[in-house]
């Protein structure tokens, strides 16, 4: 018999939420995990047509009830035993049409029978309880599920399928394995000859230098909630919010051939090589004496200030003088705008005729190129949280070398596997946890 894996996760109570999206749709699900046993009795009262018990992993098709015993709908159920579900709990699962009122009444007919109702990510929290999955994997499912392009996708399931996981774990192994060396010496050290502490030593040094190199690919690669800005910028009537209309692919910003027209930073979300980007564009950069546009220029340099990326457009014949002052990191690339009217001004740089549509696809590759975006491979993606906490491992090893006493190399390495163990949970505080899946969903 299987034991009660789900009392791991400390309530007891049975939990049910709607799995699905909010809103109508063409299926809906709800699911009910909990203790072995009283998960199935909430919700047999359910399901009238399944048998008693249910063979697992088995799709019966039964009329559903609501909490007064009237047939509501009529779907699939299904029976996941302990601990081979999602939580790790007996788990099940009714797959009812998709209308909200239908949910809401087996959610209702669920609690009337003593299910409770699931607070945001907490069927994911038993998961990680029940040792179903790590915490950088919860949350990757949490990223995964909260995604709204490609890319973000892509980085999450990286995280979901235990890129990051694994890799602590391997550096564990070596902190782990460097720790039980130094206390058996630091218990035995009498008897031992000093410097034996050396391979230890090695160890933890090899292990800073994998945290440090783990700590920069994940501050590398970019997070979901970070969505990059790239500013279109440059002197005035050069075509900017035409360029950033066709980027955008509608007619949002105003386009006129009298210069000055752009005053406010006008700003939208495209969809860059699978990115999600904050595009901008900006008021042309003049000596205005026009008291708005004064304020749209001030506004332009703002933005342009506080890039990611800046595109410094030029329209042929134009000199090579940008007149901007761009931030410390951020290269401009350089944007031959109006290629249809004749050669580029200055040197270098990609042309585009955003009227003829001419050398739009090269400029989005090229945003997305320095973007790093579509990366295959290379840098993977962490969360802020997970790169800070490596960072700090790393710095607990720093400053180890072949003189340090034992005593403090065992510290280092105690103090470098707590702050692991925030990323994979084995040392997250109930207060992080807390944290961690009040960003999730109902029902995750
Ligand atoms: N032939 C041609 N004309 C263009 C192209 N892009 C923009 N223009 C024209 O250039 C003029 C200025 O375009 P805008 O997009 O308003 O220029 P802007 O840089 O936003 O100007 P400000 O907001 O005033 O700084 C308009 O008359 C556009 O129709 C292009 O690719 N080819
Ligand atoms: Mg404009």
């Amino acid at each position: 018999m299987a034991a009660l894996v789900g009392d791991a996760a400390g309530s007891g109570d049975v939990l049910v939420a709607r799995a699905t999206a909010a809103g109508a749709g063409a299926l809906a699900i709800v699911r009910l995990s909990g203790p072995s046993g009283r998960t199935l009795d909430v919700a047999r009262g359910l399901a009238p047509r399944v048998p008693f018990p249910p063979e697992a992993r088995h799709a019966y098709f039964s009329p559903l009830l609501d909490a007064d015993g009237a047939v509501v709908d009529e779907g699939l159920f299904l029976f996941f035993r302990a601990p081979a579900s999602s939580t790790g709990e007996e788990v099940v699962e009714l797959h009812a049409h998709g209308s909200p009122a239908v949910v809401e009444e087996l959610v209702r007919a669920a609690v009337s029978r003593g299910a409770r109702r699931a607070r945001p990510g907490e069927f994911t929290r038993r998961a990680l309880a029940n040792g179903k999955l790590d915490l950088a994997r919860a949350e990757g499912v949490g990223l995964l599920a909260a995604a709204a392009s490609r890319g973000e996708a892509r980085r999450a399931i990286g995280l979901v399928r235990g890129e990051l996981s694994r890799r602590v774990a391997l550096v564990r192994e070596d902190l782990l394995g460097a720790l039980v060396e130094l206390e058996a010496r630091l218990d035995f050290g009498d008897e031992l000859a000093a410097g034996d502490d050396g391979p230890a030593l090695a160890r933890l040094d090899r292990a800073r230098r994998t945290l440090e190199a783990l700590g920069e690919e994940v501050g590398a690669g970019r997070v979901a909630e970070g969505v990059p800005t790239v500013v279109i910028a440059g002197p005035p009537n050069a075509g900017k919010s035409t360029l950033f209309n066709a980027l955008l692919g509608e007619d949002r910003a105003l386009v006129t051939e009298v210069p000055g027209t752009t005053r406010d930073a006008v700003s939208e979300l495209v969809e860059i090589c699978g990115e999600r980007v904050r595009l901008v564009d900006t008021a042309g950069l003049r000596e205005a004496g026009d008291p708005v546009e004064k304020l749209g220029v001030e506004a332009a340099r703002r933005a342009v200030a506080g890039a990611d990326l800046v595109l410094v457009t030029r329209e042929p014949g134009a000199g090579a003088e940008t007149g901007l002052d761009l931030p410390s990191g951020v290269a401009p690339l350089l944007v031959g705008t109006k290629a249809d009217l004749g050669p580029a001004g200055g040197a270098g740089g990609l042309r585009v005729s955003a009227r003829t549509g001419a050398g739009l696809e090269e400029l989005r590759r090229e945003i997305g190129r320095r973007l790093g975006a579509g990366g295959e491979g290379g840098s993977f993606t962490g969360l802020p949280r997970q790169g800070e906490a490596l960072r700090r491992a790393a710095v607990a090893l720093d400053g180890l070398g072949p003189a340090t006493p034992g005593e403090l190399a065992a510290a280092g390495a105690r103090a470098a596997l707590h702050a692991l163990g925030e990323i994979t949970g084995e040392t997250a505080t109930e207060d992080l946890l807390d944290r961690v899946f009040s960003t999730f969903c109902v029902g995750k």
